[in-house]
């Protein structure tokens, strides 16, 4: 073959499947083993709920921790066994994290979810959907079966379609639909539930990925976007790939459209059989636009359970780490608050967007006045924007006494 035709040709296949990018967070070995006794073997499925700053982990064998954060330190505030549900629990969501007494747990052998109540102290069923049951998502078959899951809220499905290509949001009465990844194909699966009959749901649709194996799923509630990871069942491969649900037709298969690629943390070893993913949602963003990610491995022994803590927000769902955001120009953060301004409520005389106006307001409005009919001045010329939405109140394009009088009255100290 010509070299150019040959390099054609080579350009093609990898077209076929696009590289992820490397691990963007520190290293497997840097990253927190918080692994308590009890999780060493079949670790399966994790969750993060915003509310109470949560993380909840799911093991085999009908075992539920919860875990939250003191002092730099994760620990078990919680720990559930003998679930009243099928043995091999295999992803743990919440369909409402406000709930902080309800969760559910799915079964991997016949796609049935749980929906448990804790809030009596001890576990009850609430109530269960047996998703394999009209035949349209398939039963485990070869240890290959559901394994994630994800509560994806209406407000967040506009650009999603169903099966049929059609718009579709939840009339069942759950306020979201639930989404299933399948090791088989690595294809997902989205249901509507009901919340109020046992095995009652609606097939929404199925769904491709760009891998043939889904391990875990996790979505993020501030940026809308889904996280999906795939396993390649052993230590051959890990990653993650970032959806923002819309979708296309690909061959026979509708398939999601990928925004993002994450290879696993490449240091692990032999130990990669990573299971569940949890992450930190992107309004929890540090000053250095990091956040939470949380892995599971399968039979990781005394290391099943890692945090990592600098694993990339993207708040505005483009698709580009924060950060890189930041440094391309394209987007800033002002108010040094780890979030982009895109993403803040920069107004109403509240620069630093923390629902109060006060000193350190006023402290900004200094350096944004320039007196009538000047435009902003701020040391970084970027900035001007968002000198003028949180004080321009009189929309002159100005920051003026004024303004300031206006600043004044909004003052809650
Ligand atoms: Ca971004
Ligand atoms: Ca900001
Ligand atoms: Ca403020
Ligand atoms: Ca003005």
């Amino acid at each position: 073959m010509p070299r150019l035709l040959g390099q054609a040709a080579l350009l093609c296949v990898l077209a076929l499947h696009v590289s992820a990018d490397d691990w963007p967070a520190e290293s497997f070995s840097s990253a927190e083993n918080i692994t308590v006794s009890g999780m060493e073997s079949d670790l399966s499925g994790a969750h993060w709920s915003p509310p109470d700053a949560s993380l909840w982990v799911v093991r085999q064998n009908r075992q539920v921790w919860k875990l939250q954060e003191s002092g730099g330190v994760f620990s078990v505030v919680n720990h559930w066994t003998n679930l009243p549900t099928d043995g091999d629990l295999e992803a743990i969501t919440q369909t409402d994290p406000a709930e902080s007494d309800m969760f559910c747990v799915l079964h991997e052998d016949d796609g049935t979810v749980y929906r448990i109540d804790v809030s009596g102290g001890s576990p009850s069923l609430v109530r269960s959907w047996q998703l394999t049951l009209n035949g349209d998502m398939p039963y485990e078959s070869g240890g290959q079966g559901p394994e994630g899951m994800a509560f994806v809220p209406d407000e967040w499905l506009g650009g999603f379609v169903d099966g049929a290509g059609q718009p579709y949001t939840s009339v069942k009465g759950m306020g979201g639909l639930l989404f299933v990844g399948h090791q088989t194909d690595g294809h997902v699966y989205v249901f509507d539930l009901d919340p109020d009959s046992d095995d009652g749901f609606d097939f929404v649709g199925e769904y491709a990925t760009s891998r043939d194996e889904v391990a875990a799923l996790e979505f993020d509630r501030a940026n809308g976007l889904l996280y999906m990871f795939h396993n390649s069942g052993g230590t051959t491969w890990n990653e993650t790939e970032v959806t923002d649900l819309t979708s296309s037709i690909d061959g026979s298969d509708r398939k999601f459209t990928t925004i993002r690629s994450y290879s696993a943390p490449p240091d692990a070893g032999g130990n990669t059989n990573m299971e569940g993913i949890a992450l930190s949602h992107s309004d929890e963003c540090d000053v250095s636009h990091n956040r939470y990610f949380f892995i599971t491995l399968d039979g990781g022994g005394s290391e099943s359970l890692k945090w990592f803590e600098e694993f990339p927000c993207d708040c505005n769902a483009n698709g580009v780490d924060d950060a890189d955001d930041i440094a391309a120009g394209t987007s800033e953060d002002c108010n040094a608050n780890g979030l982009l301004d895109a993403c803040d409520s920069i107004d109403g005389g509240d620069f630093d967007a923390d629902s109060d106006v006060d000193l350190d307001d006023c402290a900004s409005f200094t350096v944004c006045l320039a007196g009538p009919e000047s435009l902003p001045d701020p040391a970084d010329a970027a900035c001007v924007d968002a000198c003028l939405s949180a004080f321009d109140s009189d929309s002159d394009n100005d920051v003026d006494l004024l303004d300031f009088a206006e600043f004044l009255g909004a003052f809650t100290g």
